[in-house]
């Protein structure tokens, strides 16, 4: 293939090979998650706050054919205000590679390709999961299959609300995905701190969670691990509109018949609309406080490999 495949950002080749601490960061949330032109801006000040605590961000992308691991503010543009960004899932990589094509990755593709290449730590809003009505529609993100066989550490706030949060978690457990809360044991509700459902393991330092990491890599755990970090109660969503807007977002969505990968975006942009902007305050706050505590736990994780 003349076209080069895999695109690092030499900041992010150079950390990798300095063992200094790499935060992943997924493209979908900007292209598909958020409205313009907040997007862009989240995209940046959430690279700023990575490197605030002295990791390297390392946002992940497909542009034209070739997979970008870091992305130039210009790269960054073109995955917030193109209109040809295509939703990318582990199964559709290779397809838009081969085409030529561009796409914005999902937490299952920004997981896989951050492994391949060394990235150990990622950070996101609020993973996929089972949703509401899937024992309907058989609706079940990819994110929870490839994080059971990519061996990856995502900070989240838990799980989209617009999910099953229950079926969520046996779902995890099945996969052998750790859970870890962080400071709680409560798993987040992504817009709300609570999502009403209890996690067996708490840990409050980014250390903890860095020792955890090795240990899985020295016992060969081939699974990912979930750390849930929710907003303050005094910061969430309030939970009788997140409530209301949900039960019109669902309806909404069967009613225009909305299916597949188009349902996460849709059901965000109704609560962004709904809300007035509540949810994407809540939402961005979300993203920077995930990005805050990854870039944490990667530096950890490599001062201790490094001990
Ligand atoms: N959570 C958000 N915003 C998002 C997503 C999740 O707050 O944009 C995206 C992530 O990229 C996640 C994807 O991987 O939605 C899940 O989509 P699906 O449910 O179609 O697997
Ligand atoms: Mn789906």
């Amino acid at each position: 293939m003349s076209q080069q495949l895999i695109n690092i950002a030499p900041e992010v080749a150079q950390a990798l090979a300095d063992n200094r601490g790499v935060v992943a960061l997924e493209s979908t949330i900007i292209s598909h998650g958020l409205p313009r032109p907040e997007n862009l801006r989240v995209a940046i000040e959430v690279e700023a706050q990575i490197r605030a605590q002295g990791a390297v961000p390392a946002t992940i992308a497909i542009l034209d054919g070739t997979v970008h691991i870091g992305l130039t503010e210009v790269l960054l543009d073109q995955v917030a205000n193109r209109n040809d960004i295509v939703k990318v899932s582990v199964r559709d990589v290779a397809t838009v590679i081969a085409n030529r094509g561009s796409g914005a990755t999902t937490v299952a593709a920004t997981s896989h390709i951050a492994q391949l290449v060394g990235i150990d730590v990622f950070a996101t809003g609020g993973l996929g999961g089972v949703h509401r009505d899937a024992r309907r529609t058989w609706d079940e993100s990819a994110d929870l299959t490839t994080l059971g066989q990519t061996p990856i550490t995502v900070v989240c706030a838990g799980v989209k609300s617009i999910l099953d949060v229950g079926a969520t978690l046996e779902r995890l457990e099945t996969l052998n995905v750790g859970v870890l809360g962080y400071n709680t044991t409560r798993f987040p509700g992504f817009y709300l701190s609570d999502s009403g459902f209890g996690i067996s393991w708490s840990v409050s330092d980014p250390g903890e969670v860095a020792a955890i990491m090795g240990a899985r890599r020295s016992m060969q755990i081939p699974s990912g691990l979930i750390v849930a970090y929710p907003i303050p109660e005094s910061d969430q969503l309030d939970p009788d509109l997140h409530d209301q807007v949900l039960q019109d977002g669902m309806q909404l969505a069967t009613s225009r018949g909305v299916t597949g990968k188009d349902v996460t975006p849709f059901l965000l942009d109704h609560f962004h609309r709904s809300t007035h902007g509540a949810s994407l305050v809540v939402n961005t706050q979300i993203i920077l406080r995930n990005a805050e505590l990854a870039a944490q736990i990667a530096v950890a994780f490599a001062a201790a490999a490094n001990r």
